[in-house]
């Protein structure tokens, strides 16, 4: 028998709805001056797939780093949680970190897993709740970048939002403090925020952990075409476009674009005919922009955004810092 996990699916793909608005988000961006595609159009099932890979490569440093300051402060931290939690799981993935925090002792009474996901999420789920039979487990699916709307049945006393991996990075900084405020105004004051954020650091090596040597996050980037095609019925040739990424310094984030080798035309279907869109030799689809912060100028994102009581970890290299936060009085 299954093992109880409650499934809640508040976002679906492939809900009529929710497709037709995904399919006008996708188009709307195609059709700009610079074209653009949200970055959680990379999460399909093999996208999600590949992003486990990227956290594995050399290059990719943010992953380990963040493992490696959770295993060192782990008594920080769990003293910071305290017991009897609601661990809320924003971008769940595989619940990886989740499950290696649970398995080190830092335990919540209940885990609430959310992610854009919920196919990919499921099985690790299940398979959590399998090792893990004594934390009452839930899975959202559920776009939280477009709102945050949890279902009635979280307790609002006790909520710890987990958000790691420095995924608050996707967002622009004042995008950020939108976002932060309405995690802060779904906690009390027992609860928190524990969020991972990557840091400012030279720019060779933020640019290799963006362009790796195997080539998995160009498949990464590239992949997100696939995706559109299947979702927008378009006619992307995968092998047109090239993976750029670099580190922009002056915006202190790395942009990730797709570049058309040659002159290119893309079309999908619309209500009457079919809607095209040219692409000179060159031109680029802007994918994703990955800000890296400072730790005072998170620290000063948190308090804008109505959090206090700011506790910071890093590791020995400062790469990357780990923020535990409460919701200012
Ligand atoms: C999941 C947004 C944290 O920005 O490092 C990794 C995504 N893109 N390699 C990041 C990503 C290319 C990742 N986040």
């Amino acid at each position: 028998m299954p093992p109880q996990v409650r499934l809640h699916q508040i976002f679906d793909w492939d809900s009529p709805q929710q497709n037709a608005r995904l399919r006008r988000e996708l188009a709307a961006g195609l059709l700009q001056t610079q074209a653009s595609i949200a970055p959680k159009f990379f999460y399909d099932k093999l996208g999600s797939r590949l992003f486990e890979a990227i956290t594995e490569l050399p290059e990719y440093y943010p992953t380990r780093t963040e493992a490696a300051i959770f295993s060192e402060h782990l008594p920080a931290i769990r003293q910071a949680l305290g017991q009897g939690f609601t661990l809320i799981d924003l971008g769940c993935g595989s619940c990886g970190k989740a499950g290696r925090l649970f398995h080190a002792g830092v335990m919540p009474s209940r885990y609430v897993a959310v992610d854009i996901s919920v196919d990919f999420m499921r099985d690790s789920l299940q398979q959590l709740k399998r090792e893990l039979p004594g934390i009452e487990m839930m899975g959202v699916g559920l776009d939280f970048t477009h709102e945050l709307a949890l279902p009635d049945d979280i307790p609002s006393q006790r909520r710890v939002f987990f958000y790691p991996g420095s995924s608050i990075g996707n967002f622009s900084p004042p995008e950020a403090a939108r976002f932060l405020r309405g995690l802060a105004e779904q906690l009390d004051a027992s609860g928190g925020l524990l969020i991972g954020v990557d840091l400012i650091k030279d720019s060779a090596l933020l640019d290799a952990a963006y362009d790796d040597a195997l080539g998995v996050t160009a498949a990464f980037n590239r992949n997100l075409l696939r995706h559109v095609n299947a979702r927008l019925d378009a006619d992307f040739g995968i092998g047109d476009w090239q993976h750029v990424a670099f580190y922009n310094a002056a915006d202190a984030r790395i942009e990730m674009h797709l570049e058309a080798r040659r002159p290119l035309t893309v079309s999908w279907p619309e209500t009457a005919g079919r809607s095209v869109r040219r692409f000179a030799a060159g031109e680029r689809i802007h994918t994703e922009n990955s800000y890296k912060y400072s730790p005072d100028g998170f620290a000063a994102l948190l308090a804008s955004a109505g959090f206090a009581e700011i506790e910071m970890w890093t590791g020995p290299r400062g790469w990357f810092a780990l923020f535990f936060a409460r919701r200012a009085e």
